[in-house]
């Protein structure tokens, strides 16, 4: 196991994030065979020994040293996506994650070393102009990549600021050639029981899918998103394919995707599928607008532990602002 240093503001006793909290409650009352205790123990049962008593930087070193695209890295920053407080300690950000497929809790780097990220295929399809099926370093290799500094702000309120490593989204979407009609994207994140403990959860509507608005998708901020730190992604933040929306909750943006499809119809997405009341289609960060069960006033640094002021947009409003203007009834912000 690796260190987990508590940090005061988690929640006692409990690993489960409040994404899970509700969740848990349903599934005790129905009474899943996979019982509290599982989860209790810290996924115990769920882990192998794949990363086992390994340093996790030294680990994805040297996983980074074998990765097919390793020559691409590290790749030039964009001056003109500036931070406003330092980088987050990348020890930090690759030990405490959400990715439900590996558990319900945050500690799941180890178990997510067993997703083999090659090979590995993207599907594109519904409203295109031809489906298709591309492969990952084919796909990587098509669109220059860059480094950008963006915040990330999660729905719990935890936050980090990173170098991510990608091309922009609406670079893929055009070379996709959806049709006239389309008007949303969705990815799909894997599925593979055989991987992940987490799929035998029935009570989750796997796979993970989650979804954007064309002008979303398109806008200069949306990242598809293969590195950070300037090496390749570690499995557990979502390699090989994620996609990064800097202004919106982290669960608008799914990790380890396989499947983007075009389509004329507003997507319900896994979290909105559980609690449509909780995580809503646009999700947008915005400290005023309080989640049901918890403030959004307030976010907390991963590592450090520094609290700092919401930003609505999470401080992206120049960027983004403008497509949610002619909206009207519409709950935008969570
Ligand atoms: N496939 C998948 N993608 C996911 C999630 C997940 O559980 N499964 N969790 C989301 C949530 S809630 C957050 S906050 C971010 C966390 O990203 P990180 O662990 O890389 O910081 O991933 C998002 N993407
Ligand atoms: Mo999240």
């Amino acid at each position: 196991m690796p260190i987990h240093r508590r940090r005061g503001w988690e929640l006692p006793a409990s690993r489960l994030t409040p994404e899970a909290v509700a969740l848990d409650r349903r599934r005790l009352l129905a009474g899943a065979a996979l019982g509290a205790g599982a989860i209790a123990a810290g996924g115990h049962a769920l882990r192998d020994a794949f990363g086992q008593g390994r340093d996790p930087v030294a680990w994805w070193e040297a996983q980074a040293a074998n990765d097919p695209t390793r020559d691409l890295y590290p790749a030039t920053r964009t001056a003109r996506y500036t931070l406003d407080r330092p980088i987050t300690e990348a020890r930090e950000a690759i030990i405490y994650n959400n990715f439900y497929e590996f558990g319900s809790h945050k500690t799941i780097w180890q178990a997510a070393q067993r997703l083999e990220l090659r090979p590995w295929t993207l599907r594109i399809d519904g409203m295109v102009a031809a489906e298709r099926t591309v492969d990952i370093d084919t796909l990587i290799r098509r669109f220059p990549l860059e480094e950008r500094t963006y915040r990330f702000r999660c729905v719990e309120a935890w936050a980090m600021a990173v170098p991510w490593t990608g091309f922009p989204l609406a670079e893929l979407v055009r070379w996709a050639e959806p049709q006239a009609g389309a008007k949303y994207v969705v990815f799909q994140s894997f599925q593979d029981a055989k991987v992940a403990p987490g799929f035998r959860q029935s009570w989750y509507p796997w796979p993970y899918t989650d979804g954007l608005t064309i002008e979303e998708a398109t806008n200069e901020l949306t990242l598809m998103v293969t590195g950070i730190y300037g090496k390749p992604l570690p499995p557990q933040m979502g390699a090989p394919l994620r996609v990064i929306t800097p202004w919106k909750y982290g669960f608008k943006q799914p990790k380890s995707i396989v499947r983007m499809t075009f389509t004329d119809r507003r997507p319900v997405s896994f979290w909105e599928t559980l609690q449509p009341n909780e995580y809503g289609f646009w999700a947008n960060v915005n400290p005023e607008v309080p989640h049901p069960r918890w403030s959004q006033a307030v976010e907390r640094m991963l590592g450090t532990g520094e609290r700092r002021p919401t930003q609505i947009w999470n401080g992206y409003g120049a960027f983004v602002a403008h497509l949610y203007e002619g909206l009207k009834g519409e709950r935008l912000f969570a």
